[in-house]
């Protein structure tokens, strides 16, 4: 457990990525307040930032179920099965190029159980700061710090296929294009940054579109009205 909450605090809290927490870095982050909370509380659980048992037990059951060699590491073949199947092949590349994160796992195409928290509090959260990086540096091909239309559908491509292949009603991406640019709203129509992702109360949305099949069905079949409305209330 000691080992999840130390990369939950390195997660939000040392956006430089380096493994050094700098002072700024702890009074930006809270933990400071965090620590002397859990200090103060019987129950851990409820401390929710940083601390919850109940959140360390779901993610290292995850890891379990994904790891079926129990050797405490992950392949590509393992992470597609996240979650019932969620994911594409062409995001799971993107996060096996170690592009938005390097792997500390020492073992080739294989990430460990470190990197895989780091993927799961992307994965889960997606409206934070750190993970709106993280997603972004996947999508982001060429890596010129920008989303373009022709980045997003080469994600979109494989979400539609999977969806034909489950005689679903597509949804062509010109159609998703709209439905994006709508949710995030760019200063630049021709591409979308990090700071237009980190302005929209949407952007989590935008990401599960391109690559979750599952959080996209379920984003879909419900009334945008209804979405909207639930948005505001807990934004
Ligand atoms: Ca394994
Ligand atoms: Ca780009």
């Amino acid at each position: 457990p000691a080992e999840t909450v130390i990369y939950r605090i390195f997660y939000y809290i040392n956006r430089a990525g380096n493994g050094c927490l700098t002072l700024r870095e702890l009074k930006r982050g809270n933990l400071v307040h965090a620590m002397l909370h859990a200090d103060e509380e019987d129950d851990i659980n409820k401390v929710l930032r940083y601390f919850s048992y109940e959140h360390f037990y779901v993610i290292y059951c995850k890891f379990w179920e994904l790891d079926t060699d129990h050797d405490f590491l992950i392949d590509k073949e393992n992470l597609i099965r996240y979650s019932n199947h969620a994911l594409t092949y062409r995001i799971v590349d993107r996060i096996f190029s170690q592009v938005p994160r390097k792997f500390t796992s020492k073992v080739e195409g294989k990430m460990g159980y470190e990197d895989f928290v780091y993927f799961i509090l992307a994965e889960e959260d997606k409206s934070s700061e750190p993970s709106l990086e993280y997603w972004l540096k996947c999508i982001d091909l060429d890596g010129n710090g920008v989303l373009t239309r022709n980045e997003m559908q080469f994600f979109y491509e494989e979400q539609l296929h999977r969806m034909e292949c489950m005689a679903q009603e597509p949804v062509f991406f010109e159609d998703i294009l709209c439905q994006i640019m709508d949710m995030i709203k760019p200063e630049d129509d021709s591409c979308i940054t990090l700071r237009d992702l980190k302005g929209s109360k949407l952007s989590g949305n935008a990401f599960n579109i391109l690559f979750n099949l599952n959080k996209f069905m379920a984003f879909e079949s419900r009334d945008p009205f209804l979405i909207r409305q639930s948005f505001t209330s807990f934004g």
